[in-house]
């Protein structure tokens, strides 16, 4: 078989399981550029709170080791698109509150499934060739290797976006000891656009395609554990879990959604998505209803100060008693304490007496 018709085929066979586009780089060519901006980020704290981005540094400068795969030649950087009708979504629910990849269940099981399959059939495309998917299963630099694919541009916004598509896309590769034809890098088409820049709440772009993940409201309400300080607390507006701030704004998003049966991998919204936040501090159940959805990533109590800063920014006080309730029995000092700061804030504080 020729190299160009095996591409074909892979093609064919990525996008009867789902994907929407693929791109091919070569494997075994490391990451120079693109390591020195990772390392330069690290070096300027920006990971913030996450300090397993800065765990296994040197595995991410390339691909072809026995740490992801001996003797590498080719990555298939996949995406799928994930945007869905907007009207699906009851305004003021929880659903309208989270980034919209998270709108569903969780997409790591999703998409595992078909790379999975995709790494199946790549193997069976020569004697001993070896594949193995990833999606968030090893420290790789996916957006760097989606660049040099030529699948997509990485926009200012530091999101690959595929003209004709736009970002709102998840990544996974499938690495093979398989040569394959690479693509080009595509030409950033940004120009002279900065609204993600201009747009983003909180200000978390220092530079454009850089991240500050210290101010970025995904990473916060996201990633970060524990307590949050003000005013970072107070500047979390209407974000209960991610943002998609930098996404909306941006005009290779104006496209039209993936017809229905292109995005039927994610299941439909939730019973717990389509709660108000108020009804989600007296949901004694929290954990079992997040359970299969991205949102397990966010233990309860941060997913509850999160909630307690949105009630804040509606001035919702109506949630008043929930509000004392969690002030006056939350197992976490911490979040007392938000909880109590949430009471006063809508004009409810707490009698001294009730202070614990
Ligand atoms: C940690 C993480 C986060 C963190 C930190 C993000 C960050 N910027 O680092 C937080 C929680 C903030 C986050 C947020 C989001 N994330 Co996230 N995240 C990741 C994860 C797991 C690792 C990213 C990483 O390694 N960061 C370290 C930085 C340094 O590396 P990098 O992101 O590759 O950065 C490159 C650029 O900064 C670039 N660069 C830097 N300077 C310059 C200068 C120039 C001139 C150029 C050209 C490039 C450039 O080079 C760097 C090295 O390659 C990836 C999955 C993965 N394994 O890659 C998903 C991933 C990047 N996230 C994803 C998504 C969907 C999101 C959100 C949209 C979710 C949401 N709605 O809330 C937001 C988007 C925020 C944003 N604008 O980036 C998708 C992105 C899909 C896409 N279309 O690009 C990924 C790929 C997950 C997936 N498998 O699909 N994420
Ligand atoms: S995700 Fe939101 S807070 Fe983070 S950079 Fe984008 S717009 Fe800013
Ligand atoms: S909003 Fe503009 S600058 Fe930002 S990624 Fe989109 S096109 Fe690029």
């Amino acid at each position: 078989m020729y190299r160009s018709s095996l591409e074909q085929t892979i093609r064919e066979r990525a996008r009867a399981l789902g994907f929407d586009a693929l791109g091919i780089a070569r494997a075994d060519l490391p990451l120079d550029t693109e390591f020195a901006r990772y390392e330069a980020f690290l070096d300027a704290g920006m990971h913030g709170s996450m300090t397993w981005l800065a765990e296994n540094r040197e595995v991410r400068r390339r691909l072809d080791t026995a740490d992801i795969l001996k003797g590498a030649r080719s990555v298939l950087c996949l995406a799928i698109r994930y945007a869905r009708p907007e009207k699906e979504v009851v305004p003021g629910s929880v659903a309208s509150l989270i980034a919209r990849y998270a709108r569903g269940q969780d997409y790591h099981n999703a998409i595992r499934k078909r790379l999975r399959k995709l790494a199946a059939f790549v193997r069976t495309l020569g004697e001993g060739v070896e594949a193995r998917p990833m999606i968030d299963t090893a420290p790789v630099l996916e957006r760097a290797w989606a660049a040099r694919s030529g699948l997509g541009f990485l926009g200012k916004n530091g999101l690959i976006i595929v003209p004709g598509q736009g970002s709102y896309l998840l990544l996974g590769e499938v690495v093979t000891t398989l040569e394959l034809p690479p693509g080009e890098p595509m030409t950033e088409r940004c120009g002279s656009c900065t609204r993600c820049l201009d747009a983003c709440p909180t200000g978390a772009f220092p530079a454009p395609f850089v991240l500050d993940t210290r101010r970025c409201i995904s990473a916060l309400t996201i990633e970060h554990r524990g307590p949050l300080d003000e005013p970072i607390h107070s500047s979390l507006g209407e974000h209960l879990f991610g943002c998609d701030v930098c996404q909306e704004v941006c005009p290779f998003n104006r496209t039209r959604p993936p017809p229905p049966e292109r995005t039927r991998l994610f299941a439909p919204l939730s019973r717990w998505q389509q709660m108000t936040p108020e009804q989600l501090l007296e949901a004694t159940d929290l954990d079992a209803l997040r359970k299969g959805s991205p949102l397990y990533r966010c233990p309860p109590a941060e997913l509850l100060r999160n909630a307690l800063s949105v009630l804040v920014h509606r001035n919702a006080r109506n949630a008043l008693p929930a509000i004392q309730r969690l002030a006056r029995e939350h197992p976490e000092p911490w979040l007392r304490a938000h909880a109590r700061q949430a009471a006063e804030a809508l004009g409810g504080a707490l009698p001294s007496a009730e202070i614990v």
